[in-house]
């Protein structure tokens, strides 16, 4: 459960749940179990949903604080605390979902339909009902946990965080470097295999006992249609993307072979996962400088201008805020400012890895970020944000509603808004100048395709690995092999050289030992283009999307806010319908904003032989 606070679309109102109300006799008879033959009612269901309801968000408050002190000061006693109060909450929401599904039968309402499913399957790492092995996986998600944000590894006498070994897998060209400081960071993840096999054991326990296959089917339950045709809507998203894809990875791979040489980047088969300028190979624009198409530079480099124009992290976030403002969002409340984590303290162990929470489910919003002043953190400022206003926005409905209207959603929304850092916005807050011509526009394109399109098969990937792990056609020792069999066949990417026996390389990306689901980022990077594609229109826009901001946009803002305010109280397909026009995600958006870049780099790669 305390996992589901770690990044802001994980914060489901099931999430909230907390121990004040935990039940010590928990997965014994409920009222209406007890109530032998009389077969519950709509009442009985009503009255459950708002007791249920009322105890999540009474309690909630409590488990928030827990989390918050230990993502924010690791140590040993914080994390004994962050482990009951993760123990109470699954305790109460296990027993809330066994007593969801007592009225699995009846005929109700849509809405409460909707909450007694989502009081079913929203639990991410559920367990049986029995204390010990409760509080035995939560002791196990805490340490995974912990033993990724506190890892480090040893160079020259020093030990590295994963913050410091990122920059230099980010900057440096130096292929004997990057080699060891790749491989270095996946020395902190051996360690948690054993861990991650017990807890899977134990949470898959948990989803058959809520009546589900496995956990993967669990997971793949939370988007208002049955979970094997929520699989093959994933299928069919990444079968529209899959030849962008493929082509930007044939350009990237030849400027590398070009760059660094037959010996260490061939020209053929997957490119070497060290080199593409990010820890996980999953966004690679830090690389721009090695692979932009010539005669198209943009003429300018947001982190070296964000470093120049002496911006902190307060600004970074400040600067964010406005452009939310300039939509016609409230500003961001004092208690933000004040409690908020937005640099990396020297003195104590935090989680870094930036999430944005809501404590009391109303407006005790904050963020948590070791900010780095580059444009990668501008983007990530804006990303949280998103989560924070979402948040905000949903705040007076049921409390089981107050969550993303899935949580691709959730993810989408802060990106969507990062789509609109044009050129012309940066000009117009004075970061640049003057806007870059027309023909910068393919070297524009191509920095947000390094990051926008290079992370669609790792945003697939991911949860793919999690899924067959879950469904037991993965085994622990074949956890490794199978990470990069998925790797290979979605991204094209290899280790720079063997992976030793004892590898467990998922376990260094920060999602698999901190138990966030993954697709809702696959899911967010095609939908935040279908938001920006509608706002674009609903702005009136007609030239190419890459240049088009709903900066100071009031009237976007409006119709954005009220698909932020519905929550989750409907489903999806209609809150989406309400924005974009369509009921059905959909790949095209993203088609058509980089469709003059995929113009250009068929006609580069026409003599090369693509794919690996
Ligand atoms: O984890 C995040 C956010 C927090 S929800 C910073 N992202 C994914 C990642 O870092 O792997 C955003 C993009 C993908
Ligand atoms: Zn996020």
């Amino acid at each position: 459960m305390k996992t589901m606070w770690l990044c802001g679309a994980a914060i489901s109102a099931l999430a909230l749940a907390a121990c004040d109300a935990y039940a010590p006799d928990a997965g014994g008879e409920s009222e209406a179990a007890s109530a032998e033959a009389a077969a519950p009612t709509q009442e009985d269901a009503a009255a459950f949903l708002e007791r249920a309801e009322a105890e999540l968000a009474e309690t909630s408050e409590y488990a928030a604080r827990v989390y918050w002190v230990q993502n924010t000061y690791i140590n040993h006693d914080t994390n004994w605390l962050a482990s009951r109060a993760g123990a109470e909450s699954t305790e109460l929401s296990v027993r809330l979902a066994e007593e969801a599904a007592e009225y699995a039968d009846l005929d109700l309402p849509q809405e409460m339909q909707r909450k007694l499913n989502m009081l079913r399957s929203g639990i991410t790492i559920p367990a049986p009902a029995d204390t010990e092995i409760v509080e035995e996986l939560s002791e196990i998600t805490t340490r995974l946990e912990s033993t990724y944000s506190t890892g480090t590894f040893e160079i020259d006498g020093e030990g590295l965080t994963l913050n410091e070994l990122s920059n230099i897998i980010e900057n440096s060209r130096d292929r004997e470097e990057l080699r060891e400081v790749w491989e270095g960071w996946r020395t902190v993840s051996p360690v948690m295999a054993e861990d991650y096999a017990r807890m899977v054991e134990i949470a898959n326990d948990g989803a058959n006992h809520l009546g589900f296959d496995n956990l993967a089917q669990m997971w793949l339950s939370n988007y208002d249609m049955p979970a094997d045709e929520m699989e093959a809507e994933v299928e069919r998203l990444w079968g529209q993307v899959e030849p962008l894809y493929e082509q930007l990875h044939c350009a990237v791979r030849a400027e590398l072979n070009e760059e660094y040489g037959d010996a260490v980047q061939p020209a053929d088969g997957p490119i070497r996962a060290d080199l593409l300028g990010n820890m996980w190979a999953q966004q690679w624009s830090n690389i721009y400088p090695l692979v932009g198409p010539e005669d198209s530079d943009p003429g300018y480099d947001l982190t070296t201008i964000l470093n120049e124009q002496g911006y902190d992290a307060r600004r970074m976030v400040e600067t964010g805020e406005a452009f939310f403002s300039s939509l016609g969002f409230e500003p961001l409340p004092d208690t933000f400012w004040e409690r908020s984590l937005i640099t990396e303290p020297e003195d104590r162990d935090v989680v870094c890895h930036p999430s944005a929470w809501n404590l009391d489910n109303v407006d005790d919003i904050r963020i948590k970020m070791c900010t780095e002043i580059n444009a990668e953190d501008f983007q990530t400022v804006h990303h949280e944000l998103g989560h924070n206003y979402y948040q905000r926005a949903y705040n007076e409905q049921d409390f089981l509603f107050r969550t993303g209207a899935h949580d691709g959603f959730h993810e989408a929304i802060g990106d969507f808004v990062g789509l609109s850092i044009t050129p012309e916005y940066l000009r117009q807050i004075g970061l640049i100048d003057e806007v870059p011509p027309a023909d910068a526009d393919l070297g524009i394109l191509m920095n947000q395709a390094l990051d926008k399109i290079a992370f669609l098969p790792f945003g697939l990937m991911v949860d793919k690995w999690r899924w067959s792990v879950f469904r037991g056609e993965t085994t622990p020792e074949n956890y490794n092999e199978a990470w990069w069999e998925l790797r290979t066949r979605y991204q094209g990417v290899a280790p720079p050289g063997p992976r030793p026996d004892d590898a467990f390389d998922p376990g260094a990306k920060y999602h698999i030992p901190g138990n966030t689901p993954y697709l809702r980022y696959f899911l967010s990077f095609i939908m935040q283009f279908q938001f920006h594609q509608a706002a674009c229109e609903m702005a009136g826009w007609e030239g190419p999307l890459h240049r088009c901001s709903i900066y100071g946009n009031e009237e976007v803002g409006e119709r954005f806010n009220a698909m932020l305010e519905a929550g989750a109280s409907e489903p999806w397909p209609d809150v989406l319908e309400r924005f974009t026009g369509t009921r059905e995600m959909d790949g095209s958006a993203i088609i058509a904003y980089f469709e003059p870049l995929m113009d250009h780099l068929e006609e580069a790669n026409a003599d090369r032989e693509c794919g690996w």
